[in-house]
């Protein structure tokens, strides 16, 4: 490790002073960041993210031409190897495009690197699009988003497309400016739609650490900590936060004080109402609530015990549970708290005990880490994870343990993920026996839960594992049931990228086979997802991965999301397939036994729930897939019924994407559905 100052901080811990802070933000506004790269001669600050795949292309053959030139910054002055010169646009909003001929066509275009005006911060690029073309007609749009107002180096990296041409277009107050621009390129990943395809990026100004889908708008709220690329241990009060709209192809990015809470490491749940509460991290006892409704934030009651890397979910009563969460606030006795959003206050119960759900890590403040929850029947959750040992947590009166029997064929999986990919079943899978510095597993399981304080069934060994090693990946399930897996490291190395895997997998569950399922690489990509990376499943069906590192000067922060799209909605030649739609559904909140009805332009096949997911640190409790039994209806059109569960819990409360599907699988993009108590 580099000893800098970062490090010092880092150990100055809680008693750091207010002033120290100041300083440290005074820095990073500058664009002063710790690490720097030699562009030209000059020391230009980077946010130490890794550069795009492949070599930048040779530039001395490029031709390159501008919507305007201010004078005597001219447009090739933006890759002339002169650090004393830049292009600099006509001071004007109106969006200006610098189109670069890369002279041949087989060029595999994995991203480009953009050095801002190094003697003064002006003409800063920071909404921006990124094009491609074989011809300079027919325009792919590969990667957009907003950066970080600063001088430092800026990045964009893209799954790599065959193209002669790439677009810049930004537009700015004062116009924009570039010292230096650079094009890389790389080894072009042949397309195969039946694998799904990646695409575009979305850049963003932030790491995304953490990060939840907006049960209204569809939008994805994500965050990183006090700092957009850096995290700091002691209270820092506040979070800085991105919202990306897919409709609108917008990035914007806020600082969230209002609630005093640096949200770096939290706990996560969306409540009944759409609400994302988030708790503890680095400040260890903030609660803060997202609110769908206006999209602001709340500040929601102190829990009673300090916690970071805790686990959170919501109850079938609307209540939300957390337990463990020793990284932050003290080592142990992190049991049980339940939060109930109509006092706004946070109740203990102790008998909901966290020294049954321990895991052998070697570190005792991750033993109690990110649990797999699951909010069942009755108020009680089922802890499917990821202590080898699975148990029942009641939480009415002062809490309840009972032992839910052992994951038996694995180890202790810290990291790994577990998703209900069915009412009842949770696939567990991945993740290693010591948080850090300990190999990862292909092991997968499907538990099986019923009634409350059952033992759990356990298939050993699902679909015969995974195709790969994997700790720090994330996963979401896909209205088809379907698991999507992606990233991770074979060797769990917080803010490293050794061992990555570039290959995701999906699980397909076959209970007609006796390993329950089996498993498929996917198309590969470029942009590693490790420690720190998040992945949500969009109202359209397609997949978000961003973020990963937030470490400073570490080589490991991606500012950045992609979006996946899953073969299902895909034709052969790689175009969007004609999707069913949903009509209309019955509106108004129901319940559990509750009848749903809908209606749509075609033929369905079949149709599932999937709860809104939230997620940070390969948790996301919040998604789950109810399988619903579609009835069509009498008589004329498309119009059909289905049940929501019967049983409360089953359907926990909230949010829910309904998706339909047709006789080819295809999915139509989802409406809600809202569960409550
Ligand atoms: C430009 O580069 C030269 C070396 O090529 C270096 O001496 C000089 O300091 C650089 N100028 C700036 C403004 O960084
Ligand atoms: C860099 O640009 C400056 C300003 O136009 C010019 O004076 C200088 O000679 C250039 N340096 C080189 C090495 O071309
Ligand atoms: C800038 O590029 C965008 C995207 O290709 C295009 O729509 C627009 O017309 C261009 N603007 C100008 C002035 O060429
Ligand atoms: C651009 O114009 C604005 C408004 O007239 C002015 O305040 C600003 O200084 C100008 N910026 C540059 C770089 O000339
Ligand atoms: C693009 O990638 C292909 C591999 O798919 C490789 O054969 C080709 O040489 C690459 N082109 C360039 C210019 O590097
Ligand atoms: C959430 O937003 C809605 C809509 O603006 C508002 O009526 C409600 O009071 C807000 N809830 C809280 C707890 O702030
Ligand atoms: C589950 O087991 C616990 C501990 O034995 C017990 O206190 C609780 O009542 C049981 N819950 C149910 C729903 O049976
Ligand atoms: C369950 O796992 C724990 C912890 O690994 C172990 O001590 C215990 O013996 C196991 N129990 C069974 C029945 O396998
Ligand atoms: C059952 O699934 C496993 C794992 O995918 C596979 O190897 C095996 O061939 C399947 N068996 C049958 C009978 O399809
Ligand atoms: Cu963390």
């Amino acid at each position: 490790m580099k000893p800098d100052w970062r490090v010092a901080l880092l150990f100055l811990g809680t008693v750091r002073a207010a002033r120290e802070m100041s300083e440290l933000e005074a820095l990073y506004q500058e664009g002063t960041t710790p690490d720097t790269t030699d562009v030209d001669g000059t020391k230009v600050a980077t946010l130490s993210q890794p550069l795009p795949q492949g070599k930048p292309i040779p530039r001395d053959t490029w031709q390159v031409d501008c919507t305007s030139e201010a004078d005597g910054h001219t447009c090739k002055q933006s890759f002339d190897g002169n650090n004393s010169t830049y292009w600099q646009s006509l001071n004007t909003t109106t969006a200006q495009n610098i189109t670069i001929n890369l002279g041949k066509a087989d060029w595999n275009i994995s991203g480009l690197t953009v050095v801002p005006r190094q003697d003064q911060q002006a003409a800063l690029i920071e909404e921006h699009q990124i094009f491609v073309s074989t011809n300079k007609e027919d325009w792919t749009l590969v990667a957009y988003g907003t950066w970080w107002p600063d001088k430092s180096q800026k990045l964009s990296a893209f799954q790599p497309q065959k193209a002669q041409y790439l677009r810049l277009s930004a537009s700015a107050p004062n116009g924009i400016a570039i010292q230096d621009i650079k094009i890389y390129n790389s080894v072009y990943i042949q397309a195969n739609p039946a694998l799904g395809a990646w695409g575009p990026t979305i850049d963003l100004p932030l790491v995304p650490v953490s990060g939840a889908v907006d049960v209204q708008t569809g939008e994805v709220v994500g965050w990183s900590s006090w700092g957009y690329n850096i995290f700091v241990e002691g209270k820092s009060g506040k979070t800085q936060t991105t919202t990306w709209n897919g409709g609108k192809q917008s990035v914007t990015r806020r600082t969230v004080d209002e609630t005093e809470h640096d949200m770096f490491c939290p706990g996560i749940s969306i409540d009944q109402d759409g609400k994302v509460i988030v708790t503890g991290g680095v400040d260890a006892g903030q609660t803060s609530i997202y609110n769908t409704s206006n999209h602001e934030w709340y500040e929601g009651g102190m829990m009673n015990t300090f916690r970071g890397y805790q686990a959170t979910t919501t109850l079938s009563d609307g209540r939300i549970f957390v337990i463990g969460g020793s990284w932050n606030g003290g080592v142990g006795l992190k049991n049980g708290e339940v939060y109930n959003p109509e006092t706004n206050a946070w109740e203990k119960i102790n008998g909901a005990q966290a020294s049954k759900m321990l895991t052998d890590d070697q570190r005792t403040y991750r033993q109690d880490n990110h649990a797999w929850l699951f909010g069942w029947t009755g108020g009680s959750v089922f802890q499917a994870g990821p202590s080898e040992m699975m148990n029942w947590f009641g939480t009415s009166g002062s809490g309840t343990t009972a032992p839910a029997g052992n994951r038996t064929g694995d180890k202790d999986a810290m990291c790994g993920n577990a998703v209900m990919y069915e009412q009842g079943k949770i696939l567990g899978f991945g993740g290693s026996p010591d948080y850090e510095n300990s190999e990862a597993t292909k092991y997968a399981a499907i538990i099986e839960i019923g009634k409350v304080n059952e033992t759990a069934k356990v298939t050993q060994n699902a679909g015969d594992g995974m195709q790969y090693k994997r700790t720090f990946h994330s996963s979401v399930v896909l209205p088809d049931g379907t698991v999507f897996v992606h990233g991770g490291q074979v060797v769990g190395l917080p803010f490293k990228e050794d061992q990555a895997q570039m290959t995701p997998e999906l699980f397909t569950p076959d209970p007609s086979n006796s390993s329950g399922g089996k498993w498929t690489p996917l198309l590969t990509n470029t942009i590693v997802r490790v420690y720190h990376s998040i992945a949500l499943l969009l109202q359209d069906g397609t997949v978000f991965t961003g973020g990963g590192g937030l470490c400073g000067d570490c080589e490991a922060n991606h500012f950045d999301g992609q979006i996946y799209t899953p073969a299902y909605l895909l034709k052969e030649d790689g175009s969007p397939r004609t999707r069913p739609t949903i009509n209309t559904v019955s509106s108004g909140p129901v319940k559990a036994g509750d009848t749903v009805e809908l209606t749509t332009d075609s033929d369905i096949k079949s149709a599932s729930i999937i709860r809104y997911g939230s997620t940070t640190h390969t948790v996301n409790t919040d998604q789950r897939r109810i399988a619903v039994d579609l009835k069509k209806a009498d008589g004329d059109g498309n119009k059909y019924t289905f049940l929501i569960p019967g049983e409360a819990g089953v359907a926990l409360p909230g949010y829910y994407m309904l998706f339909v599907l047709n006789g080819d699988g295809t999915p139509s993009h989802s409406k809600n559905v809202h569960v409550v108590a």
